[in-house]
């Protein structure tokens, strides 16, 4: 639905939120399309690495030793690496905060809202109801910010620092590239067919008719 509303309104600033298990699980096959589409809109994704709202089931970001209750004696699974995913992928705009941070996470997004493309923030945010341990302090110490001499126009470097080197997860804007977008391409589909495409809607209706 966000995709067909920032193609037909590139008027409007389409930003949506979802959590952990919605956009890499529950909803996870839309997640690549709108990357490598480059839709002009904003992802911020709640990183809490659990269903919460389900009530603590272990999710495609849970770290292995959670005790949720699908998983008492702790996960079977390596967690997913949502910044690799979405570099991987296409998202022209790839940055990573944390909620304890809030003026970060504002500028992070603000500059998500600002570029032209699809721009993906993962946003690690503590779940102190279901996931067992210190969720702030476990973030506090997961995170560090990206380093000043880091250039955000490489996506070898972004690559490089999604894979948490020395275990640690980057805080900041990863990536950032100026490509064509969805709506742009589409444009210039139009402009090419001269403003209408040549063929009638009741022909093709008639046409699959057996
Ligand atoms: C297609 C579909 N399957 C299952 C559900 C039930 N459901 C609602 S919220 C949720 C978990 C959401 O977890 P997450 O996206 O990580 O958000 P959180 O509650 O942790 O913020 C599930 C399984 C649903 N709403 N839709
Ligand atoms: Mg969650």
């Amino acid at each position: 639905m966000a995709t067909g509303t920032a193609v037909a309104r590139p008027d409007l600033a389409v930003c949506v939120s979802g959590g952990d298990g919605d956009g890499f699980s529950i909803g996870g096959g839309h997640m690549p399309h709108m990357a490598r589409k480059n839709v002009n809109m904003t992802y911020i994704l709640m990183d809490n690495g659990i269903y919460g709202l389900t009530k603590g089931q272990y999710s495609p970001t849970s770290r292995p030793e959670m005790k949720a209750y699908t998983t008492p004696y702790g996960g079977p699974e390596e967690p997913m690496n949502p910044l690799l995913y979405m570099l991987t992928y296409g998202a022209t705009y790839v940055a990573q905060a944390f909620a304890g941070k809030p003026n970060i996470c504002a500028e992070l997004i603000k500059g998500a809202m600002e570029h032209n493309g699809f721009a993906y923030v993962n946003i690690f945010s503590q779940c102190p109801t279901f996931n067992k341990i210190d969720t702030i302090q476990h973030y506090r110490d997961l995170v560090e910010e990206v380093p000043e001499g880091h250039d955000a126009s490489d996506l070898g470097a972004a690559m490089e620092l999604a894979r948490r080197p020395g275990g640690k997860a980057p805080m900041g804007l990863l990536y950032k590239a100026n490509k064509p977008t969805l709506r742009e391409n589409l444009d210039k589909i139009i402009e090419k067919v001269g403003g209408h495409a040549d063929y009638d809607i009741n022909q093709i209706i008639a046409r699959s008719k057996p």
